[in-house]
């Protein structure tokens, strides 16, 4: 049985992309999965059955390599955080955030470094150099004059993106600029109205000329750390994670632990001392949720 891509999801319709044809699909009930049910997702990988050129059923859902709640989607490359230099200014805490985010959700991200054109370029440099020395690509741009335009449609490039940002960074102008004629929905807006944050938000891949998609609604709106143990967030630090097999103990938080591979790089300069305050901010912010949320 042939194998496509969920892409969008309406009223118990799955629409699956396989080969130039979407084929409108209805589920068998819902799927088994060890012994826990699921449901398709839009970006999961399934066998359909076709029953003409247009229509079919769901017949299996495959392994997910990662699976995100807002918006609901699955098997996700990477995100595509977007960050403005300017108006909002950058906020290298913001960022580091929704590091931690993406890192726990098991997705890669691009930092996409937008309006530069309003900063000077040792600004933009001096962010670039930082964060790809932690294993980022960071693309500077601007739609002044369609600046990293290349780089960004050859990181997109049949991959499956999902944009993230703070409301007035330019991710829909950056869309515009990449893809004439595309648009992305302003998950900001219907969050201002009071939707969007229990409601399942609909959600749509858009195909990309140069393959690829491009979830049509930004994601990682709720920066909260829910979900997260203490070690999860510092296994979500990049630059932690890759020394902390030399730290002593397994587990190691890196605060105050004895022989800690990170605390020494921090005081070896390897390790920024920003990136390090954070750490310790959102370990108060994580245990400050864990307080409020006990369960008696
Ligand atoms: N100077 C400059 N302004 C930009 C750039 N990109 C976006 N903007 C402006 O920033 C504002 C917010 O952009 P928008 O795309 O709506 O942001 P979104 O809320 O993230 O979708 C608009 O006034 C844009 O014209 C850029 O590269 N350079
Ligand atoms: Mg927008
Ligand atoms: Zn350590």
């Amino acid at each position: 049985m042939p194998e496509g891509r969920i892409v969008k999801a309406l009223s118990g319709f799955y629409y699956v992309a396989d080969e130039g044809r979407i084929y409108s699909c209805r589920a068998r009930g819902l799927f088994k999965k060890k012994d826990a049910k699921v449901n398709p997702l839009v970006g999961d990988w399934v066998v359909y059955d076709a029953i003409n050129e247009e229509e079919g059923y769901i017949m299996e859902v495959g392994e997910r390599t990662n699976e995100l709640v807002r918006p609901p989607v699955s098997n996700v490359d990477q995100a595509v955080l977007v960050f403005s230099m300017y108006k909002p200014m950058f906020s290298p805490l913001l960022l580091d955030k929704f590091l931690t985010h993406t890192e726990r959700a098991g997705i890669d991200s691009v930092i996409v470094l937008s309006k530069a054109d309003q900063v000077s370029e040792e600004e933009v440099t001096e962010i670039v150099e930082k964060y790809e020395a932690i294993g980022y690509r960071v693309i500077p741009t601007s739609t002044a004059d369609e600046r990293g335009v290349e780089d960004v449609l050859e990181v997109l490039r049949d991959r499956i993106s999902v944009f993230a940002g703070q409301s007035g960074v330019g991710k829909s102008s950056l869309i515009n600029m990449l893809f004439p004629g595309v648009s992305l929905q302003t998950g900001d807006v219907s969050q201002k109205l009071g939707r969007g944050k229990h409601t399942t938000r609909h959600v749509e891949l858009i195909p990309l000329a140069g393959g690829g998609y491009v979830a049509d609604t930004p994601g990682f709106s709720s920066l909260e750390f829910i979900d997260f143990s203490e070690l999860d967030l510092a296994e979500s630090f990049r630059d932690f994670a890759d020394r902390s097999s030399e730290c002593k103990f397994r587990g190691c938080l890196h605060v105050s632990e004895p022989a800690c591979a990170v605390q020494a790089a921090l005081e070896a300069g390897e390790i920024s001392k920003q990136r390090y305050e954070h750490y310790k901010q959102f370990r108060e912010e994580l245990k400050e949720y864990q307080r409020r949320n006990k369960p008696w």
